[in-house]
């Protein structure tokens, strides 16, 4: 038996961030991880992130090679009927603008910086189970190299992610779930190919969305909306090329560079909340708790953010013995976890073909991406959003 004061279930980006925000404040945690450390850091995901999510990472310690490789965007391509058009995130939002850096690089640099001072993960942790959450002393069981380890913590954070075993452990009847699914999935590839765009592209087209994305100058990362149960059978590499072309091309000849496809994967797409992220000493965070579609591009953000909260909800209990930023740490999430559900719902609705959508809500559609691009006020409203609306 060992014991520990935070008890962290998943190195992801919440557990790692946390991990560290604790630290600071000279508070220990031990984080268990499923996964081995080289699964971890080959995950690739998100790729952007918010502005205010940056300066989280950075005041963490972890901005080194992020502010150094990181690509900044100052705005995004809104693309459909053929053509691309600019929302400038640096004039409509004061100079705000957005980084874009792979997940799986930001894992790296954390995981890295974490075991240098001696921070505490397990990877390979098999059979993560928790008890006692109603308890004073909530304990972490758990396998490793074969031997059965007990951790007993003041607190357990779930950062397991949206398959984690965490939020299942909440007895039936606590937790309220809100619950979307779109009858879509995304399939991604990421290719080894030069970028010919600088900004990322949104496209919105008769036969479905597309979005061209990138990890830097030669590698491109590409989704196409695909059906729900589509798998790579039907998608060799060359039927992915000829969709992205014909979905992402524009009238003004801007043309997409093809290479090696490195990667692929095919992504359902889903809105999912829980209310509280709270049962006792047992705290939920990021996807463990609320899944959001990937068109607004938030789901590492909001993990960032949910931990700040977290973090500085721990800090004032060890440094006063004040529980109420624990109290009131689900409500405090949930203010902007619910605007950037609607952001990311918004977007989704947006962008993308719905098969029951008939002629009516099509053109609905196209007058609202033609709103958007010919109002400021409501390019504003995208731009304010996408960079991360700021902390409260
Ligand atoms: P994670 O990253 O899923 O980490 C959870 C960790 O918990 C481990 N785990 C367990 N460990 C021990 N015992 C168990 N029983 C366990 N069960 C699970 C897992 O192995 C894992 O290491 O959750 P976290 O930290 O909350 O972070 C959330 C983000 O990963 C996620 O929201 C984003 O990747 C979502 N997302 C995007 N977010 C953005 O902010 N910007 C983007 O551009 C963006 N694009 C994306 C995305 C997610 C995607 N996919 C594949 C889901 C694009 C895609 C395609
Ligand atoms: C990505 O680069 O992986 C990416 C970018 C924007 C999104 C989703 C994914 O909205």
């Amino acid at each position: 038996m060992t014991r520990t004061q935070v008890g962290i279930v998943g190195a992801g980006p919440a557990g790692l961030l946390l991990s560290r925000l604790l630290h600071l404040q000279g508070i220990e945690s031990v984080i268990l991880e499923a996964r081995s450390r080289a699964h971890v850091e080959g995950r690739i995901r998100a790729g952007v992130l918010e502005q205010v999510a940056v300066e989280t990472l950075v005041e963490a310690g972890f901005g080194e090679r992020l502010q150094r490789e990181g690509l900044i965007h100052r705005g995004i391509e809104i693309s459909f009927a053929g053509r691309r058009h600019r929302i400038d995130f640096e004039d409509l939002t004061g100079g705000r603008t957005i980084t874009v850096y792979g997940q799986h690089e930001a894992v790296k640099d954390m995981i890295a910086l974490r075991l240098a001072e001696d921070g505490q993960i397990r990877f390979e942790a098999a059979d993560v189970s928790v008890h006692d959450i109603d308890g004073g002393k909530p304990r972490i069981r758990y396998r490793q190299d074969g031997a059965a380890h007990e951790l007993v913590c003041d607190f357990i954070a779930g950062c397991d992610g949206f398959h984690g075993v965490c939020r299942p452990s909440i007895p039936a009847g606590v937790l309220t779930a809100y619950e979307r699914a779109y009858p879509f999935a995304w399939l991604g590839i990421l290719a080894q190919a030069p970028t010919t765009s600088g900004e990322l592209v949104y496209s919105r087209h008769d036969d479905g969305f597309a979005l061209y994305s990138m990890r830097s100058p030669e590698v491109t990362r590409l989704y196409l909306q695909c059906a729900l149960d589509d798998d790579f059978t039907i998608w060799p590499d060359e039927r992915i090329w000829e969709e992205l072309h014909r979905r992402l091309e524009t009238d003004d000849a801007w043309r997409i560079a093809e290479g090696p496809v490195v990667e692929r994967l095919i992504a359902p797409l889903r809105s999912f909340v829980v209310e509280p992220m709270r049962h006792g000493r047992l705290y939920l965070a990021g996807d463990a708790a609320h899944i959001v579609p990937p068109t607004g591009a938030k789901g590492m953000n909001l993990a960032i953010a949910d931990v700040r909260l977290l973090g500085r909800a721990l800090g004032r209990f060890y440094q006063s013995g004040r529980e109420d930023l624990l109290d009131g740490y689900s409500a405090a999430c949930q203010r902007r976890i619910w605007k950037v559900q609607r952001f990311s719902w918004w977007m989704t609705s947006m962008l993308h073909r719905f098969p029951d959508a008939g002629p009516f809500e099509r053109r609905v559609q196209l007058a609202e991406l033609d709103y958007l691009t010919t109002s400021r006020a409501a390019a504003r409203a995208l731009a304010e959003n996408y960079v991360g609306l700021p902390y409260d």
